[in-house]
């Protein structure tokens, strides 16, 4: 296509899309051509909003009719998979949203249809790519603090998620597969494969379905022992919604991202505070700017990706490991004893 600019086109035009469509328009060789959303009159707004040339309320309708190198799937978890096996039968290279499906099975059933049709696939996990949080596994790569072997992922909050998303306070599973699969993903992006998983949930918010507090132990087989924890039900003197606050500690020293994006590191020639705060988009909104930065750099990744014709950092395949930790979590609580995320 002309100047080979790549073509894609977004499915899902809710509340989170609003910011996938802010990064596509940031980043210069990629025009969506296409929306489509069950839902016309959010597909239609969004075309609208962003100056999208079609408008679509079927995406096998669009795959059909449309020429794309890819497409941006921002629906809720229910359609994700006969959405990412629709693209694979159309050898369209995909990028899905979190949380990948809603069973470990049906996200191995995506990843073989895209390996079988030989597309991409990219789950936005997007949590990994906050600056803030590049800066901390930076600092622990740099290897200033030693061989780690304690770390902690927390996101504690008692920010209105219900507002924005309501479907998260009516399902039967909530703060794991939303929000803690994030903070999951970032525990194995800093300190590699889990062999062991035990977790504890809890119900504090008597309005919603599910969890809202989960605290999760992992055994890593680097031989870091991480806690994951997040709630819902935390009201704190300061609110940092969204900010994931992380500790690591090394056999040299410490490295530690706290609120208001602080980061310390710690070695025997002592400390240093840095301020890693994301950059204020134009787009980006209060407190969701980090987030915000994310998107915009995971979608360049997957730009890169497709360029390069390499895999992208959270492919399915590598998502498939971030998901078995969900289950593991859900069982773990379950059952009250640790589960071997590679058993299930
Ligand atoms: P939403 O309900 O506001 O929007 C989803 C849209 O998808 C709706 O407009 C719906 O009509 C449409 N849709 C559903 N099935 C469809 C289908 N088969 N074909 C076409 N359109 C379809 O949901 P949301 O809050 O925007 O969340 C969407 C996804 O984004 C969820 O998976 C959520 O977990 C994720 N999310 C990610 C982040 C992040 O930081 N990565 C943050 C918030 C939400
Ligand atoms: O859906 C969630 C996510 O991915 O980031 C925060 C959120 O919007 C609410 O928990």
């Amino acid at each position: 296509n002309a100047g080979n600019r790549l073509q894609g086109a977004l499915i899902g035009c809710g509340f989170f899309a609003v910011n996938q469509m802010h990064g596509w328009a940031d980043i210069a060789d990629v025009d969506i051509v296409a929306v489509c959303d069950r839902d016309a009159g959010r597909a239609k707004a969004m075309a609208e909003r962003f100056a999208v040339a079609r408008v679509y309320d079927d995406a096998a309708a669009m795959m059909r009719a449309e020429t794309l190198d890819f497409v941006d799937i921002a629906t809720t978890p229910p359609s994700h998979r006969a959405l990412v096996e629709l693209a694979a039968a159309h050898r369209i290279p995909a990028i899905c949203q979190k949380p990948f499906a809603p069973r470990l099975d049906d996200a191995r059933a995506m990843v073989a249809a895209t390996q079988q049709a030989g597309t991409r696939l990219m789950v936005h996990e997007n949590f990994r790519w906050q600056s803030a949080i590049r800066a901390a596994a930076a600092a622990l790569q740099s290897g200033s603090i030693g061989r780690p072997f304690f770390g902690r992922v927390s996101f504690r909050s008692a920010f209105d998620v219900y507002a924005a998303q309501p479907y998260l306070a009516t399902g039967e599973r909530f703060i794991i597969e939303d929000l803690g699969i994030h903070a999951l993903d970032v525990a194995r992006y800093l300190f590699g494969d889990v062999s062991g998983v035990t977790a504890r949930i809890a119900r504090v918010n008597p309005a919603i379905r599910g969890e809202d507090v989960a605290t999760m132990m992992l055994d890593h087989a680097s031989g870091v022992t991480s806690i994951v924890d997040c709630s819902y039900a935390t009201r704190l003197a300061e609110e940092h919604f969204p900010q994931t606050l992380i500790e690591i500690d090394g056999a040299d020293g410490t490295i530690r991202l706290d609120a208001g994006y602080r980061l310390t590191v710690t070695t025997p020639g002592g400390s240093r505070a840095e301020d890693v705060s994301p950059t204020l988009l134009p787009w980006a909104e209060r407190p969701w700017h980090n987030i915000q930065e994310s998107v915009l750099a995971i979608q360049r990744h997957w730009v890169d990706c497709l360029r390069a014709d390499t895999q992208p950092e959270t492919s399915g395949a590598d998502n498939l490991k971030t998901l078995a930790l969900v289950e593991a979590a859900y069982l773990s609580a379950a059952e009250g004893r640790s589960i071997d995320p590679d058993t299930l």
